[in-house]
């Protein structure tokens, strides 16, 4: 099926003043929706047109580099829009979420600097994860648009570490950007629907 650019589920100025209405414009209408023009276009090249996003990613990884690029980013971007909301972040999880750092990862407060540190030590673009993976927590971070889907686990959360998505916003301050999307933005209860998803 075509990729199609989905429509932010938030007005462009409801992330203020943690994200910019300046940033999801260029974030969501030009940047997001590169990764969709150019994944239909390769997609079809591929003879891949008819998989879903997330086939089009396995599918293409290590085989073509093009084409696996445009469908992670499109893939991500659809789920980074859903991972934030106005008055999102803070520690207090959904109770199975909850429960599962806990025991996962040592805490609310562990997962935190965790999450932060894997996104501020990612060299150059690419994304921190938090992922179900053999029926457990696991955070991680990868290069560019590649993610977790690709590593055997399910992504139930990412933040986009490219620089397009702060710089307007934090400059050159990535772990500030990170500390606000924890703090300010993460939609705990799109995460635990992607948990619930990924632990059935
Ligand atoms: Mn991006």
């Amino acid at each position: 099926m075509a990729f199609e650019l989905p429509a932010l589920p938030y007005d462009y100025e409801a992330l203020q003043p943690y994200m910019s209405k300046e940033t999801l414009e260029y974030h969501h209408d030009k940047h997001h929706k590169a990764y969709v023009d150019n994944g239909n276009k390769l997609a079809a090249e591929a003879g891949m047109e008819g998989l879903s996003v997330e086939e089009i990613v396995k599918q293409s990884f290590g085989k073509n580099a093009g084409l696996f690029n445009n469908a992670g980013q499109h893939y991500n971007h659809i789920h980074f829009w859903k991972w934030m909301k106005k008055g999102g972040g803070g520690n207090k999880l959904p109770g199975a979420l909850q429960k599962a750092v806990d025991s996962d990862l040592g805490g609310y407060d562990k997962f935190k600097a965790d999450f932060i540190a894997a996104g501020t030590t990612q060299f150059g673009s690419g994304w921190a994860w938090l992922s179900v993976k053999d029926g457990k927590l696991a955070i991680s971070k990868t290069p560019n648009g590649e993610n977790p889907l690709v590593h055997g686990a399910s992504p139930i959360l990412g933040v986009d570490v490219w620089e397009h998505s702060y710089y307007i916003d934090y400059r050159n301050a990535r772990p500030k950007y990170l500390e606000a999307f924890v703090d300010n933005l993460i939609n705990w209860d799109y995460v635990l629907e992607m948990y619930e998803k990924a632990s059935a």
